[in-house]
């Protein structure tokens, strides 16, 4: 270090000494991760909550009411996050997922993560970049990739029933895999618990950091504004994740 301004601050080291003495460490992110990528966050500045209505949007009733404005909006958020590409968050955090212990669970659906690297991904909330069957046909349930940029304007059919593909992405008033909750819900039993880029308020996801402090871990967060987490964690980090997490790494490398 040649000055003091070089010098992380305490509740870094504190954090990376945390996490370098852990033997299980589980990490949550959600869009404030991608967002240094250039992919629009949901109700942060910018949000897409804040220009367009959820409920319009993403739930199994606005896809029945009109399957081609979901499809069009999807389509949009496909060719957005095509141009992007995963910053140093995603560099850090796929490292790290190729250490033993340590689980990485996203609610974000750009596959940022899985580009960067990344090993077996809980991806909480799917995919952008894959499609299932909007009707739940037996075959159609498990989804398929489909990388297309543009996809094509007219929604394309399930190839087993004949019905509409949708996005494989859990939309509000849908259930989790239970697969990928059962996972998450297992990693909550770990050292260290750290969420970043996420607010907070979307169930179940925001229920772990709660259940992980219930069974002991050190609960941490990284995020640019207080969550609704904040009066949870053990440790608030305020500050960008493509930023603290390199100072982290450089820490406990
Ligand atoms: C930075 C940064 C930087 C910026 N560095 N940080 C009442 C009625 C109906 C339902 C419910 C209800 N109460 C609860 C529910 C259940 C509902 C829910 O939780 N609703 C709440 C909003 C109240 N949950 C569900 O419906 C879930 N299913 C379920 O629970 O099934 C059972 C059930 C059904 C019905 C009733 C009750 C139970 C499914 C949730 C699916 C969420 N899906 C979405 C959208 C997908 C569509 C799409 O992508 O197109 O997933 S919602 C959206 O929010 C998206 C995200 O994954 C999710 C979380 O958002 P995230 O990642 O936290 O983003 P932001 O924008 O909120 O925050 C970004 C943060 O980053 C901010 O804090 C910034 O400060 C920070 N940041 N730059 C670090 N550089």
């Amino acid at each position: 270090m040649s000055s003091l301004e070089e010098r992380p601050p305490d509740h870094t080291v504190k954090l990376a000494g945390r996490i370098g003495a852990a033997t299980r460490v589980t990490i949550l992110t959600g869009a404030g991760v991608s967002a240094a990528s250039g992919v629009p966050t949901f109700r942060g500045v910018g949000g897409l909550w804040r220009t367009y209505r959820a409920e319009d949007l993403a739930t199994p009733d606005a896809f029945t009411r009109d399957p081609q404005l979901v499809w069009e909006w999807y389509a949009w958020r496909r060719e957005t996050v095509a141009a992007c590409r995963p910053n140093a968050a995603h560099a850090v955090l796929a490292r790290w997922s190729r250490r033993d212990g340590t689980t990485l669970i996203t609610q974000n659906v750009d596959d940022l993560h899985l580009r960067a690297g990344s090993r077996d991904v809980v991806r909480l909330h799917g995919s952008l970049w894959e499609l299932k069957c909007a009707d739940h046909c037996a075959a159609g349930v498990t989804p398929w990739r489909d990388e297309r940029v543009p996809l094509p304007e007219r929604i394309p059919r399930c190839p087993h029933c004949g019905g509409y593909a949708r996005p494989a992405i859990v939309w509000f008033g849908e259930s989790l895999d239970a697969s990928d909750v059962d996972r998450a819900l297992a990693a909550t039993a770990c050292d260290v618990f750290l969420t970043v880029g996420t607010s907070a308020v979307v169930y179940p996801a925001a229920g772990f950091v709660h259940e992980s402090k219930r069974r002991g871990a050190f609960t941490a967060e990284i995020n640019m504004d207080e969550t609704a987490a904040s009066s949870t964690v053990d440790l608030s980090i305020r500050g960008g994740a493509e930023e603290i997490l390199p100072a982290l790494d450089r820490l406990i490398s």
